[in-house]
């Protein structure tokens, strides 16, 4: 089976970061994951241009604090766009599937209450191993895509709205 690099991107084609104001809320559950996607957000967010002080990062207890949190950030900082971070993984109750509905759904709605990106970084694996593979593992860091998803995304808002 072929292995797909999630993080695989054209750095050429992605707008510059260097006027845009960032917000990342992130969970504290499973952070040994979180913590890498966090790191893999703001290397790439620098890599191109974003700067320290446009950077603001919030920390939540769990996934599902992930839209308030964010919903917080919109309210009460000046960001373009807002990453949302966190790592839900099986288990034998079914906790996994109210968690990810309830997550999801609150991204989602964010998107569409607020005039701002905001982005779906959470990985939804189905063991701790799936989930080093891509924060950082061999299937790269979901936290670059995010990073690249909220640069375009905001990029996207300030072309339309001039
Ligand atoms: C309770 C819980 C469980 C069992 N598993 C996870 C998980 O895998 N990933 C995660 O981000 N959070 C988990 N949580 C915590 C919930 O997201 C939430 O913080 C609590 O239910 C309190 O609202």
């Amino acid at each position: 089976m072929t292995t797909v690099n999630l993080s695989d991107y054209d750095p050429g084609r992605v707008p510059s970061a260097s006027e845009i104001r960032f917000g990342i809320v992130v969970s504290d559950w499973n952070s040994e994951i979180t913590m890498k996607l966090l790191i893999g957000v703001i290397n790439t967010l620098k890599k191109h241009d974003a700067a320290d002080n446009n950077i603001i990062v919030k920390h939540v207890p769990g996934s599902f604090e992930l839209p308030l949190g964010a919903q917080f950030i919109a309210e009460y900082d000046d960001v373009d766009a807002i990453i949302c971070l966190g790592c839900v993984i099986q288990g034998e109750t079914p906790h996994f599937t109210y968690i990810c509905q309830g997550v999801t759904q609150g991204i989602t709605q964010l998107n569409l209450d607020y005039n701002i990106p905001f982005v779906f970084g959470v990985l939804t694996t189905a063991n701790k191993q799936q989930a080093l593979e891509r924060a950082g593992g061999k299937h790269g860091n979901k936290g670059d895509e995010a990073a690249i998803t909220a640069i375009k995304m905001a990029a996207l808002q300030r072309q339309m709205e001039k």
